[in-house]
């Protein structure tokens, strides 16, 4: 939950070794309180203290930063900041964020609203704020260099603006973009329609998250900052699974879901059960004649795609990024392939020399999620994850979206397994089975081969006996 502790009160050092600063103590001691944020789990959404109503969002494992009113504008204040974010329960990473997170905290306003942000920099170099996707003026775009000074460590900046289109937006540093950004920071900014909008749906649930990632080598913990595309932590929110939290609905609910991608790369959202359209980007609503339904919607990089459905569909569904590389969590890579490799003999001769040595791979890669293999500190294993049928053998962009017809509205908590009506769960067969069906040509329709070839690949079938299917080494 929030911790209300002064900032200030408890940086006296910093204070003095800053009063040479920018910002003089009459002025920081009229700053908005900077609220900080401990806990790595998904808060209830936060209802407006003042000004235009609005059903307010829910950020996935974060927090919506509390304003406050001052003589009619809205006050944030954000601390950039080294923070210990948990990824999922047994790894910890040493990123950049702000208020006490990555991503920092999500910001809402209304449009209309006149914006004032300030932005305090506690990291050991200098920072700024873009606000991607806001109209604004110039000056206001937070790109160092260009259109402010960098913000020094121990400064601190304003912002000020009037948000003028209603959407889903982010911000992130622009300044040693590279670093601060793969160290983590960035976060969400809502801006909610003032009235009733032509193009922008009232909802029941609407979540936002962005999409990150880092390379933490297993055993340590700060994220290498020089990696341009081989990540190896795909997370949605600093998360990945199973420490992402599950999206869980009311049936009938109309949802909506705001992703941002703020990786090197793009990432295919996929939901199971469902159709979807895309209501709006970070360059606003989407006019109705251009939206069509789809199971996936690709975000690509610096992009933001809000999605809509209706929930009507009782159950535990996968929702996750559609490459498969991303649903997997370190170690994921640089894993020769080793299916139909026979290994034991070569695994004891190994083990010799390297006593943990483990011959991985023969069958496919799923004996990685229910293994107990020996790992390093604060690492996680590739996949893991444990559903009522077994292991899920999934790890970093994935989550489910539980609908249940009892789910109290506004209650977010997680209702548990989806317990399914009698009949309706797929099982094993256990009546005979016919023959497979098989061609009678030796060589297609139009050119039948003259014999058969001597170097004929066979597929090797385990446990296809009794001649079912046809063994293919006969
Ligand atoms: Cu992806």
């Amino acid at each position: 939950m929030f911790s209300r502790r002064n900032f200030f009160r408890g940086a006296g050092a910093l204070t003095a070794a800053v009063s040479a600063a920018s910002v003089s103590r009459v002025a920081l001691a009229a700053l908005p309180e900077a609220v900080q944020q401990t806990s790595p789990d998904t808060q209830p959404p936060l209802a407006p203290s003042a000004g235009r109503p609005y059903r307010p969002v829910v950020t996935l494992n974060g927090w919506t930063l509390p304003f406050r009113m001052n003589q009619g504008v809205k006050e944030f204040h954000l601390v950039a900041e080294p923070v210990l974010r948990e990824l999922a329960p047994g790894m910890k990473a040493r990123l950049w964020g702000y208020n006490g997170q990555s991503p920092g905290p999500t910001i809402e306003v209304v449009e209309g609203d006149r914006v004032r942000i300030f932005v305090t920099n506690r990291l050991p170099e200098h920072t700024s704020v873009h606000w991607h996707g806001q109209r604004l003026p110039n000056g206001m775009d937070g790109v160092s260099g260009l259109t402010q000074k960098a913000i020094q460590p121990g400064q601190t900046y304003v912002y000020e603006f009037v948000a003028r289109r209603p959407g889903s937006f982010m911000y992130h540093p622009h300044a040693d973009e590279m670093t601060q950004m793969a160290m983590g920071m960035m976060g969400l900014w809502i801006t909610h329609p003032k009235g009733r909008h032509p193009l922008i749906e009232e909802v029941d649930r609407d979540f936002c998250f962005l999409l990150n990632a880092f390379d933490i080598d297993p055993g340590s913990a700060t994220p290498r900052i020089m990696t341009m595309l081989d990540f190896n932590l795909w997370c949605w929110n600093s998360r990945v699974f199973p420490g992402i939290d599950t999206l869980n609905v009311r049936r009938n609910d109309k949802v909506r879901i705001r992703v941002g991608n703020l990786t090197m790369t793009n990432h295919p959202i996929h939901v199971h059960g469902h159709e979807f359209t895309v209501t709006g980007t970070d360059g606003g609503p989407v006019p109705k004649t251009a939206r069509w339904p789809e199971v996936t919607t690709d975000v690509a990089v610096g992009q933001m795609r809000q999605v809509e459905f209706v929930a009507d569909e009782e159950g535990d569904w996968a929702f996750h990024c559609h490459k498969s590389h991303h649903t997997m969590n370190a170690m994921g890579h640089q894993v020769p392939t080793m299916i139909g490799v026979k290994q034991q003999d070569l695994a004891e001769k190994i083990a010799k020399l390297v006593p943990d040595y483990m011959a991985m791979g023969e069958s496919g890669m799923a004996e990685m999620g229910s293994m107990q293999m020996p790992l390093p500190d604060n690492t996680l294993p590739m996949m893991t994850g444990d559903g009522p049928f077994g292991g899920v053998e999934m790890g970093g962009m994935f989550s489910i979206l539980k609908v249940r017809k009892d789910q109290k509205p506004g209650d977010y908590s997680d209702p548990g397994w989806y317990r399914h009506p009698p009949g309706t769960v797929a099982r094993e067969w256990t009546g005979g089975l016919p023959d497979a069906a098989r061609s009678g040509t030796p060589g297609g329709q139009s050119m039948p081969r003259q014999a058969p070839s001597e170097t004929e690949l066979r597929a090797r079938k385990p446990g296809a006996h009794g001649g079912h299917g046809g063994h293919g080494e006969h």
